[in-house]
């Protein structure tokens, strides 16, 4: 068949979770992880600060502008639709994308302020799906525990309390959760097995699907 001379594609793994649950600390590892077992991996993450979108939500989060709540929002999801092109080309042509964040923050934050999680959702569809979402579990008062919280917009334990519960109502089969109170040792090694598993699931042609079905 004409598959057969097919690269194999890259998985697209999305990590999740409050504020300070360890992200961007475990897709650093995840990533020079995959890279020496041989897979060719990406680290990206939103919201992407480079873009202009991208540097009016930044401007946003450290409180240098204020923008209405949709408005926010819509940011965010055009934040991610500026880079699906590019993201669907690195997939089909072999790259394994690990991805700090996507459509899941967008919408349990933007739902934690009291949108409607319907419309929070609209915006996100068509976007790629991920073949796998890291869930890092933590409670809001361990994550305030650690270094930096409270420097930015949304990092005070109310609010990421709400945050939190919008997060399990969007919990899926492609969710993975992942007890983020230990080590970060131990949270690796966890991590480790659930991503090699669906990177080489992906490899042997696992289609690629949409949001949200
Ligand atoms: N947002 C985002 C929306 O509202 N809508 C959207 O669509 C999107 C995409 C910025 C904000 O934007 C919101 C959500 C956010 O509020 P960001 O830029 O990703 O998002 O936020 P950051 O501030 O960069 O990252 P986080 O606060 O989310 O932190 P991480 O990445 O979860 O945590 P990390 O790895 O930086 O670790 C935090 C601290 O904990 C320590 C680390 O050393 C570090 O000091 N740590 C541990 N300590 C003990 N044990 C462990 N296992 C540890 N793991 C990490
Ligand atoms: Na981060």
């Amino acid at each position: 068949s004409t598959e057969s001379n097919a690269k194999p594609r890259g998985a697209l793994i999305v990590v999740e979770g409050l504020d300070r649950s360890g992200k961007s600390t475990q897709c650093a590892k995840l990533r020079s992880f995959l890279e020496t077992s041989g897979h060719t991996t990406e680290l990206w993450r939103f919201p992407d600060r480079e873009t202009s979108v991208g540097q009016m939500i930044s401007a946003y989060l450290s409180n240098k502008s204020q923008l209405d709540d949709h408005t926010i929002h819509l940011l965010f999801s055009a934040n991610r639709w500026e880079k699906r092109s590019l993201m669907e080309e690195k997939l089909k042509t072999g790259t394994t994308l690990i991805v700090d964040r996507y459509s899941y923050s967008g919408v349990a934050f933007s739902s934690a302020k009291g949108l409607g999680i319907e419309w929070c959702k609209a915006p996100e569809i068509g976007l790629l799906a991920p073949d796998s979402v890291v869930f890092l579990d933590i409670s809001p008062e361990r994550a305030a525990e650690r270094g930096g919280y409270g420097d930015e917009r949304y990092e005070r334990v109310d609010f990421q309390t709400k945050v939190a519960g919008f997060y399990q109502t969007l919990r899926d089969s492609s969710w993975k959760i992942i007890d983020a109170g230990e080590s970060m040792e131990e949270v690796e090694k966890k991590i480790q097995g659930v991503v090699l598993d669906k990177v080489k699931e992906c490899a042997l042609g696992k289609p690629l699907s949409l949001l949200w079905s």
